[in-house]
């Protein structure tokens, strides 16, 4: 037996694999629509005070990757809360973390409406954690910071979490990296079969739904069949998951070549759909109507998930950032003016991935 499981060694397949595409795509820039390019964000690295938009309280909490071992996905770590008022950074380090990716409230929790169960008007008693190296998802006691439960997923799924959402069943989905499948989730359960693959989807990052719930849309993060393919987003009837259109051409490749499509979030008002593009250190703008990508924001380091405020105004973006010395950040962003008004550095780990808002001041 080796010392790394044999989960781990999955994952690390994974990647070996996305690194082989990238590796592949090598210089065939140009396969994301650069003449769309617009350039409206603000200096990266340049803080701006932040007006009074009445979403300034309230806390963060990011699934957070550590250093360990992280090019094979694994590595321990937990999670960051974050409060907002006064920006401290509180690392939680979690002993069963397995490359947390995915973070999530209980469905118990109040939450604002259209925000897919993200954000929170109370203080929730509990998390869920979803970890990208073995798929499991953890449940942690927020007055201790202590792991609960550890949730398996079933033997049949090759689940390694990335996004979690709430769907419009209310139930909770997790999005796999693995086999491009989405899993939902009931009464602490990882059901199977998951919804999606099958030549739609090879390696989700983020889940987003119409409006009226008939569709879900999923960022493809990378196609390991096809490496010249561009990031794109799948759009399936929901739930029976055929296959209606790819929405293309959204992510554009990083200078060294590889595309990384990862989270999409929809705005409250349902009008916007945004996709962090780790690769090309910008949001993407798509406008739900049209299915189009309407604006490219560069916004710097490597953009991995999204939460809006329940007003729709703020967003708050984690950021990871290479090199590792540099840690983590989460960005705060206006959206009407699509810019970053401040960031909120001090997240001492290379990975930082989904995140989810608490409103509620206390
Ligand atoms: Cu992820």
């Amino acid at each position: 037996m080796g010392r790394m499981p044999k989960s781990a060694r999955f994952i690390a397949a994974v990647i070996v694999v996305a690194l082989t595409a990238m590796v592949l795509v090598g210089l065939q820039l140009g396969c994301g629509s650069t003449s769309e390019a617009t350039s409206v964000g603000g200096p990266t690295g340049s803080p701006v005070t932040t007006a009074g938009n009445g979403s300034s309280k309230g806390k963060l909490y990011v699934a957070v990757t550590g250093t360990a071992d992280l090019q094979a996905g694994s590595g321990d770590m937990g999670m960051a809360i974050i409060d907002l008022a006064t920006k401290q950074v509180e690392m939680v380090n979690i002993p069963e973390a397995k490359a947390p990716h995915g973070i999530i409230f209980p469905t118990d929790t109040k939450t604002a409406p259209n925000t897919r169960g993200r954000v929170a008007l109370e203080q929730p008693s509990s998390i869920y954690l979803g970890n990208a190296q073995d798929g499991s998802v953890l449940v942690v006691d927020l007055s201790t910071n202590k792991v609960t439960k550890s949730i398996m997923p079933p033997p049949d799924a090759k689940l390694a979490i990335c996004a979690m959402q709430v769907g419009p069943d209310g139930r909770i989905y997790l999005a796999s990296m693995a086999d491009g499948k989405v899993y939902p989730f009931q009464n602490d359960t990882i059901m199977s079969p998951g919804i999606g693959g099958a030549g739609a989807t090879t390696s989700i990052c983020g889940i987003a739904w119409s409006a009226d719930g008939q569709f879900v849309y999923l960022s493809n993060m990378f196609n390991p069949q096809d490496p010249n393919e561009c990031g794109y987003i799948a759009k399936l009837n929901w739930p029976s998951g055929t296959p209606v259109n790819k929405i293309q051409n959204v992510t554009n490749s990083s200078p060294s070549g590889g595309y990384m499509a990862r989270e999409i979030e929809v705005t409250p008002d349902g009008k916007y759909m945004y996709l962090a593009d780790g690769a090309d250190s910008s949001l993407v703008k798509i406008d739900m109507a049209t299915e189009t990508v309407i604006k490219r924001i560069p916004i710097g380091g490597e953009p991995h998930s999204i939460v809006f405020s329940s007003d729709g105004r703020t967003a708050y973006i984690s950021v990871s950032h290479q090199p590792v010395e540099d840690g983590s950040s989460i960005f705060v962003y206006d959206v009407a003016k699509d810019q970053v008004i401040d960031r909120i550095p001090g997240i001492p780990a290379p990975l930082v991935g989904g995140l989810v808002l608490q409103e509620s001041a206390s």
